[in-house]
């Protein structure tokens, strides 16, 4: 198999339908984060049947390695009634988003209604329970990424403005707020083509702080005459002004080419919501989700990574 900047780990995949402590048919992409030491994932499960008369749901998948995950049967997210008397905007609970700031982590997941997505915002400080914060962004924005902390004193995040079909479906842009609540200053970061390997849809992730500047993982596709291929790529942003684009990688750094990325819910499918980063170790590790069916590792070395942004290769 052609090698990419980040290497599946053996134990792929880790999270399948086949363990998940409730009937479930799919277990998509995941947010990622550290909680007290532990790997914790929110991990999106198309249910099999109801559950709890749902269809969608996302629940909290810990870990003290990294590798074995241990799932709440629990939900975290659930769909929330505040659109219900007009129309339900969250018909469909998946994508999380997960960003730790301060003690707080803000969960941002697309609110599915008849307009295409909107985004909703909640926080946990325990992983137990969800405060709801209401939505952030008007349809069709499907699912924008909050940076960890201010900056320049204002909170930042990465918007995915798109449209529902057609060339150029899926674009980043970026805008910032005072509170996570209002948001403005907005401004278009990155449309397909940024990457030659995106042709079709891009996408953000929530960025992560390294020395070098903003990591972003982000996904998209690239369209032939036989399918979607769904794959991840970097681009690295200006600390101080993460308007700017300073570098990003020319190749792709995982495209689906194991069996469980290949089939599937949907097949040919690698898709991140976010990533882990330890500069220490030089490690940078995406929990994905392959085919659209199970939670699997990717690892790579951050210097490999960034360098490969900085010298867009
Ligand atoms: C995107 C989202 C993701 C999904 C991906 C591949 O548009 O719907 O939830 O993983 O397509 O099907």
């Amino acid at each position: 198999m052609n090698e990419f900047i980040l290497h599946r780990h053996p134990a792929n995949p880790l999270i399948s339908p086949k363990d998940f402590p409730v009937p479930a048919d799919s277990v998509m992409n995941c947010g990622q984060a550290m909680y007290k030491g532990k790997t914790v994932l929110l991990c999106a499960c198309i249910y099999r049947g109801l559950v709890n008369g749902q269809k969608t749901g996302i629940h909290v998948a810990m870990s003290d390695d990294g590798i074995n995950f241990t799932v709440n049967p629990k939900p975290l997210c659930t769909h929330n009634p505040w659109s219900d008397d007009v129309c339900n905007y969250d018909g469909w609970v998946i994508d999380p988003r997960l960003t730790q700031i301060g003690d707080e982590y803000y969960i941002v997941r697309p609110g599915q209604g008849p307009l295409g997505p909107c985004a909703l915002l909640e926080k946990t400080t325990d992983f137990e329970s969800v405060e709801f914060m209401g939505c952030i962004a008007l349809p069709p924005n499907r699912v924008p990424c909050l940076f960890p902390e201010k900056i320049n004193g204002m909170y930042a995040r990465l918007d995915r403005p798109m449209f529902g079909s057609g060339k150029g479906c899926g674009e980043i842009w970026i805008s910032y707020s005072p509170d996570l609540k209002y948001w403005g200053d907005y401004k278009p970061l990155m449309r397909p083509g940024v990457v030659p390997y995106f042709d079709f849809k891009i996408g953000p992730t929530v960025p992560v702080k390294t020395k070098h500047g903003w990591l972003e993982i982000i996904h998209g596709t690239w369209n032939t005459c036989a399918d979607t291929r769904y794959s991840l790529g970097a681009v690295l942003l200006d600390l101080e002004d993460p308007s700017k684009i300073i570098g990003r990688t020319y190749s792709w750094i995982l495209t689906p080419q194991a069996p469980y990325e290949l089939n599937g819910h949907v097949s040919n499918v690698c898709f991140a919501c976010g990533c882990l980063v330890d500069e220490d170790k030089d490690e940078v590790k995406v929990y994905y989700g392959a085919a659209d069916e199970r939670i699997c590792l990717a690892t790579g070395s951050l210097s490999e990574l960034i360098d490969a942004c900085k010298n867009n290769l």
